[in-house]
């Protein structure tokens, strides 16, 4: 275990005039997520796609979702394994298990770690043949049984797994993926603290690397429905590259599937590079939004925004390398309908992914 601390994140303070109103806010929402006095200890639960390989899956960027909304997190587990852009390696992912041998585990797992919340995203390898799979939502009912009377307080979010890309698995997979809102809501019925995700609408099969796991953009994708699921507002993801989200002026489009959709926008280097999102907010008031961008020049870099037009002020990234992508979130103040951010160059260099559009609840 490895305990993490962040600072009560985050004042950007924009560049104002003086006396004017402010156009828009910069500081963290009083929270929908009550900022926790001790770390919250998070158990990433399941096979290889929470191992989630030499990147680590959807806890790289889950991990920046928390810091950068200034929560205390400590990510729990007996396995160690990730990047060196993910602070904390610790998690519960084992790969090619099945239903039933986490549920050989996972007792001991949960006495010795204790954690506050548990992500569960299982039942993949239970996928591969009609008698393990028809078997798996029993073993499902089961797993959650013993977590739930083995930490009893602890927050148990239930995924659906996602897609596979062979046609017979894919099958499987959404005959699995249908009993599961059942089994969780009658568990929820009887008090205990779990909540169904539906992950499987979150990665599409274009975005698998090998028809099983997905890209690490395609990860990015499972780290966001977390973190939505966690903080009780829907995400909405902007790609750069699409026309339809977003359009540019003297940037570059760079493909690889480390990037969310296959593609990123850099190049956004000069004094006329520009990318312009459109994003419709749902009511008028402060919204926020989660920047993905990577910047390999070993320092912080930024770019400018400029909501709707109003005086630009930077975003800053942190430097975890080129295709090593960082989480920044952001709160704009936006209109009812449709509104302009609009990225600019700012210090040094840094490419854009995609971004989250969210309204926090309250
Ligand atoms: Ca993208």
């Amino acid at each position: 275990m490895r305990l993490v601390r962040f600072a009560a994140l985050t004042t950007i303070v924009a560049a104002l005039v003086a006396g004017a109103a402010p156009a828009v806010a910069h500081t963290v929402p009083a929270a929908h997520i009550v900022p926790a006095a001790v770390p919250l200890k998070v158990m990433p639960l399941g096979d290889s796609i929470t191992d989630g390989q030499a990147d680590a899956g959807y806890r790289t960027d889950l991990w920046h979702f928390f810091e950068t909304d200034g929560r205390s997190v400590d990510f729990v587990g007996s396995q160690t394994s990730g990047p060196t852009n993910l602070p904390d390696q610790n998690h519960e992912g084992h790969p090619g298990w099945t239903i039933a041998q986490l549920s050989q585990q996972v007792v001991g797992w949960l006495t010795t770690y204790k954690p506050d919340m548990v992500l569960l995203h299982i039942g993949t390898n239970d996928m591969y043949t009609d008698a393990t799979s028809a078997a798996a939502p029993a073993e499902l009912s089961t797993l959650l049984d013993q977590i739930t009377q083995t930490v009893p307080a602890a927050k148990v979010y239930v995924a659906s797994i996602i897609p596979l890309a062979d046609a017979a698995g894919a099958n499987r997979v959404l005959a699995y993926d249908a009993t599961i809102p059942g089994i969780v809501g009658a568990k929820a019925a009887a008090g205990k603290n779990v909540s169904f995700v539906d992950m499987h609408s979150a990665v599409p099969t274009a975005e698998l690397v090998d028809g099983i796991h997905p890209t690490v953009g395609g990860y990015s994708r499972m780290a966001a429905r977390w973190y939505s699921a966690i903080v009780g507002t829907p995400f909405y993801r902007y790609e750069s590259e699409q026309a339809a989200n977003a359009t540019s002026t003297d940037t570059q489009q760079v493909a690889g599937n480390r990037s969310s959709g296959g593609v990123r926008v850099g190049h956004i280097d000069f004094p006329d590079s520009a990318l312009t999102f459109t994003v419709y907010a749902p009511k008028t008031g402060t919204s926020r939004i989660y920047v993905r961008a990577d910047d390999g020049m070993n320092m912080p870099c930024s770019h400018q925004l400029s909501v709707n037009g109003a005086t630009p002020f930077p975003v800053t990234y942190p430097s975890f390398g080129w295709d090593y992508w960082s989480i920044t979130g952001v709160n704009v103040n936006v209109t009812a309908g449709a509104n302009t951010f609009k990225f600019t160059k700012g210090d040094c260099y840094a490419e854009m992914d995609e971004i989250d559009f969210t309204t926090p609840a309250a």
